[in-house]
């Protein structure tokens, strides 16, 4: 079995449960965090068959929650090696004159306030053990403003800022932090974003081949399974028919 445990949070869907799934297959422990009970019960079942599981029940928006759950992990999963911050979303899709606020709320609160208070939790003992590496998902919606993201975009552009604060604060501790930035990867992502429209939804990836979410599990593995002395500290990735947010070659 691999020594190393790693937290990801986000895990019951997406990138973040084919992260779980690549990471189990390679036997690293695994901190397994999301709301949905159900799904959390099954990741237990299904990947603690080929290492140890532990799956931790908490909203990231509620900080007492994220920290009483971190500082109460057990002895065999309280050293956090490697911490995927991949929990987030979008909501909405409206130009800034009609986007409603408690979406905006919500994506400011998960994608952005959550990833701080969950890194806040585990960086004390990275930092007592100079040692650790931190994987920030972010997004192309990080790199670009496409028309209708306002928001979401502010808040992919602060997990870019934050991703490159972490690096240049932790440098000293030798701690690696580095951000893996998807272009459209087919999720559940769009369902959350569209609130349930799976037509819409389904549209989104329609007459072209998008990323699955097994492609990025796949680079984070590569990411984090590399020497030491090598830090990925901001990686771009799109579908090859994506060009940029808004340019997507289709064939319908
Ligand atoms: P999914 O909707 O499939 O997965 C999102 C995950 O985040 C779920 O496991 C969900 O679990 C968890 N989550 C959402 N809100 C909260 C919350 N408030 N508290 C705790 N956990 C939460 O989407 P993706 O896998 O696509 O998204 C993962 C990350 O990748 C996000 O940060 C997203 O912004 C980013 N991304 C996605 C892209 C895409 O095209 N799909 C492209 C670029 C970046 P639960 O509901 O059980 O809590
Ligand atoms: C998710 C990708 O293009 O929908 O971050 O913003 S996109």
């Amino acid at each position: 079995m691999n020594k190393k445990t790693v937290l990801i949070t986000g895990a019951t869907s997406g990138i973040g449960l084919s992260t779980a799934k690549a990471f189990a297959e390679k036997g690293y422990r695994l901190v397994l965090c999301g709301r949905r009970q159900d799904r959390l019960d099954k990741l237990n079942s299904k990947l603690g068959k080929q290492t140890k599981v532990l799956t931790l029940n908490f909203d990231v928006r509620d900080k007492q929650k994220v920290f009483d759950a971190i500082s109460a992990l057990p002895e065999a999963f309280s050293t956090i090696d490697i911490l995927i911050n991949n929990a987030g979303n979008a909501h909405g899709l409206d130009p800034i004159d009609k986007g409603s606020v408690e979406d905006w709320e919500a994506m400011l609160d998960i994608n952005v306030k959550g990833l701080l208070y969950v890194s806040k939790a585990v960086l004390p003992q990275m930092v007592a053990r100079k040692s650790g590496h931190i994987i920030n998902i972010g997004s192309t919606a990080g790199k670009e403003v496409y028309p209708k993201g306002n928001v979401y975009c502010a808040s992919k552009h602060a997990v870019d800022a934050i991703n490159q604060g972490m690096r240049l604060d932790l440098n000293e501790f030798g701690i690696r932090v580095g951000a893996v930035n998807p272009g459209l990867v087919e999720t559940e992502f769009s369902e959350v974003r569209f609130k349930g429209d799976k037509e819409r939804a389904d549209s989104v990836y329609r007459g072209y081949q998008a990323l699955r979410p097994e492609d990025i599990a796949d680079i984070i593995l590569f990411v984090v399974t590399r020497p030491y002395h090598v830090n990925i500290a901001d990686l771009v990735v799109m579908p090859t028919a994506q060009a940029s947010s808004t340019i997507v070659k289709k064939e319908l």
